[in-house]
């Protein structure tokens, strides 16, 4: 196993037996029930033990979240956004040791994993721009001698509950946010990685105290869905920030809503780009390849379904073949590597149900879809399928390298194709028509919450509002407006004058001798 500097990055927490708590809340250890194993994915050996949490301890960490809610919310913006600050300096002093921490638990090219590290950066230098930028509007109002206005306030404690493939940034779009709309945090991480979690746990606690600040700002929690439910029904968590698969986000967005809770669900992808003939095609495969086995396929932005134009189709299988077939495999720490192992062995077995049903289907393999049998971990060689839009499979997300390559001859046809998935995260078209262009970027091309030219499904900076349709969710996180989810908005209108206007002209005269 790679030596992970542990040490320096948790200080405080690390725990040299590698046996974890269940709940955090500042440095506090919560002891739980059971240890569960975490493996790595690079070699298939356990590196750390996490236990889990129970009722108990959730309410503890909730309670506590909510007093330091209290205390941080009344503390000015400006000055929340100086705590992001200070974490944001913590992450760019530890930036190479937090990126071994997520190759070594996630499985990402260590490439890959300090660009996760640099978005976690990026989106806290963001907030504390946004700490002075928390504003509302005022709005013309009807009545005489009279103002409205919107303020946004605090909302509360957030649980964010993030997926194992950016056990980072993730996070850090909600958690920078949410700290400088002026909430606390609980974090309930992925248990594929716990030390992501309690590395960047452990950075904020270090803000905190050169801030000042009060250590509950933040918890993290560990568990699976049990805990997940305990969490998510607590009437004291404001906003429900959720990663994850469509059914997951279904689960979870519906136990939010019975009571009344707000959510914000940022889920599955079917991602698609259609390359058109005017495309640049050099520009174009390494964008796809990009998009389709980086991560090993493993972000919600993972490029899943190609439509390709049918005169340049047989070309372009060539071109991706060829590239297919020189991408290194192999440990994500060995920077020769493109490409790390997927996730588990169920991922491998997953990909290997898909080609199957795929080719059932009618689908045919042109590349990949081979485990590596002569590496231990969880490796298996990226494949491209061509098969038909409509086929049963494609419908689904399957969270591996998984391309499926569909022949197009009208780009109105494409397109409906492309939006006939029931996900709608990402998407993009290549072509140097700007006819083309626009009629996928109009309201009637792409039904997804990210629309690109010329550039892939994945790798989304964090200033724009970062989120899909229909399936995906609805939500938007990092850039642009993200940061209202984490604000109520409370209106306000005043009246200056010395008269009672009624709005929509009702006339309502007491009589004169009252
Ligand atoms: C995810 O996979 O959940 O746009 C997030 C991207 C990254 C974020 C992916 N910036 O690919």
């Amino acid at each position: 196993m790679q030596d992970i500097p542990f040490e320096s990055v948790l200080p405080g927490l690390y725990d040299k037996n590698n046996h974890y708590g269940c709940a955090y809340i500042g440095e506090t250890r919560f002891a739980g029930s059971g240890a569960v194993e975490v493996v790595s994915p690079n070699d298939g050996l356990v590196f750390a033990c996490i236990e889990t949490a129970a009722q108990k301890q959730i309410n503890i960490v909730v309670e506590s979240a909510r007093q330091a809610y209290q205390q941080w919310s009344s503390v000015p913006a400006p000055k929340r956004g100086e705590l992001v600050r200070l974490f944001a300096g913590q992450l760019r002093k530890f930036k190479e040791p937090l990126a071994r921490i997520i190759t070594l638990e996630a499985g990402k090219p260590l490439q890959e994993s300090l660009g996760e590290v640099q978005e976690l950066i990026d989106v806290c230098d963001f907030a504390v721009g946004l700490s002075r930028q928390l504003y509302g509007l005022t709005i013309a109002t009807e009545r005489v001698n009279h103002r409205m206005m919107e303020q946004w306030h605090p909302i509360g404690p957030v649980l964010v509950i993030t997926a194992f493939n950016f056990p980072m940034a993730v996070w850090g779009w909600n958690a920078a946010l949410a700290l400088v709309c002026g909430n606390s945090l609980i974090w309930k991480p992925s248990s594929q990685c716990p030390l992501s979690a309690l590395a960047c746990h452990a950075l904020l606690l270090a803000a905190i105290d050169e801030f000042g600040g009060n250590r509950a700002l933040s918890s993290v929690v560990f568990g699976g869905k049990p805990q997940v439910e305990m969490l998510v029904d607590n009437k004291n968590i404001a906003l429900v920030s959720a990663t994850g698969s469509c059914a997951m986000g279904r689960a979870v967005g519906t136990r939010v809503a019975a009571r009344m809770g707000r959510s914000l669900l940022e889920l599955g992808g079917n991602n698609a780009m259609i390359l058109c003939p005017s495309a640049d095609l050099e520009l174009a495969v390494r964008a796809i390849t990009f998009s389709a086995l980086g991560t090993s396929g493993q972000r919600c932005t993972t490029l899943r379904r190609l439509f390709v134009e049918q005169t340049i189709k047989e070309n372009i299988i060539t071109k991706l073949q060829a590239v297919y077939a020189t991408v290194k495999i192999g440990d994500p720490f060995d920077q020769q590597n493109l490409m790390g192992p997927v996730i588990n062995q169920q991922a491998v077995d997953v990909m290997l149900a898909s080609i199957k049903a795929a080719v059932a289907q009618g689908g045919k393999l042109l590349a990949g879809g081979q485990v590596v049998t002569d590496k231990k971990g969880f490796y298996i060689t990226p494949a491209i399928i061509e098969i038909d839009a409509q086929a049963e499979i494609v419908q689904k997300e399957t969270f591996a390298p998984l391309l499926y390559i569909h022949s197009y001859h009208c780009l109105e046809q494409a397109v409906k194709e492309q939006n006939s998935v029931d996900q709608g995260l990402s998407s993009a078209i290549f072509t140097r028509d700007i006819s083309e262009a626009e009629l996928f970027l109009s309201a009637k091309g792409s039904d997804c919450g990210i629309a690109n030219v010329n550039i892939g499904t994945s790798g989304a900076e964090i200033g724009g509002a970062f989120g899909g349709e229909k399936d995906t969710g609805g939500g938007r996180e990092s850039g642009s407006d993200a940061w209202k989810n984490y604000m109520r908005r409370c209106t306000n209108t005043i009246n200056y004058g010395s008269e009672l206007p009624l709005a929509q002209g009702i006339s309502f005269e007491l009589p004169e001798n009252i």
